[in-house]
């Protein structure tokens, strides 16, 4: 099992995509373990993206994440860091496949959507980075024993 950070930029919130966006997550069968709207500070956003330091458009994309706030979650399953990276699709949206979010929701390589860790490592730092131990919940699927006989 793999936990993978997600998260669901401003342009995504904009556009009331959010409802669309985590769909996808959930149909796939991977398991929402945390969630929460966050307002990115400009720390926050450097730590996250800190391994884009310097290139060019480093200063916009510290603007465009910390404008209005994002949706962080955080999804667990089988191989969840490529399998949530083959459903988010290519970084520019007009190259990313249709049937990947960015191939159907976006055009722009910038404002591109959904933000998904790129290898278990990243995963683990920026789960880490985005959520305490305390807001992640690992619960197990038990509909069924609370559906009435
Ligand atoms: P990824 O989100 O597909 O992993 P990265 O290369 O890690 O793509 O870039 C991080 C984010 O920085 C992208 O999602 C996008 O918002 C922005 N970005 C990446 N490359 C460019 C670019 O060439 N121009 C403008 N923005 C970019
Ligand atoms: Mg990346």
């Amino acid at each position: 099992m793999q936990t993978t950070l997600i998260l669901l930029k401003p342009d995504c919130v904009q556009r009331g995509l959010c409802g669309r966006t985590i769909d996808r997550f959930e149909r796939k069968g991977l398991k929402i373990v945390a969630a929460k709207l966050v307002q990115v500070t400009e720390e926050l956003a450097r730590r996250h993206y800190a391994e884009h330091e310097g290139k060019p458009f480093f200063d916009r994309l510290l603007r465009f994440i910390t404008a209005t706030p994002v949706w962080a979650l955080a999804i667990r399953g089988p191989e969840a860091v490529t399998v949530c990276r083959n459903l988010i699709g290519a970084t520019d949206g007009k190259q990313a496949a249709p049937g990947t979010l960015r191939g159907d929701f976006g055009i722009s390589k910038s404002t591109n959507l959904v933000h998904g860790s790129d290898s278990p490592q990243s995963a683990e730092r920026e789960v880490a980075l985005w959520f305490d131990a305390s807001e992640l919940h690992d619960w197990d699927r038990t509909l069924e024993s609370w559906i009435d006989p």
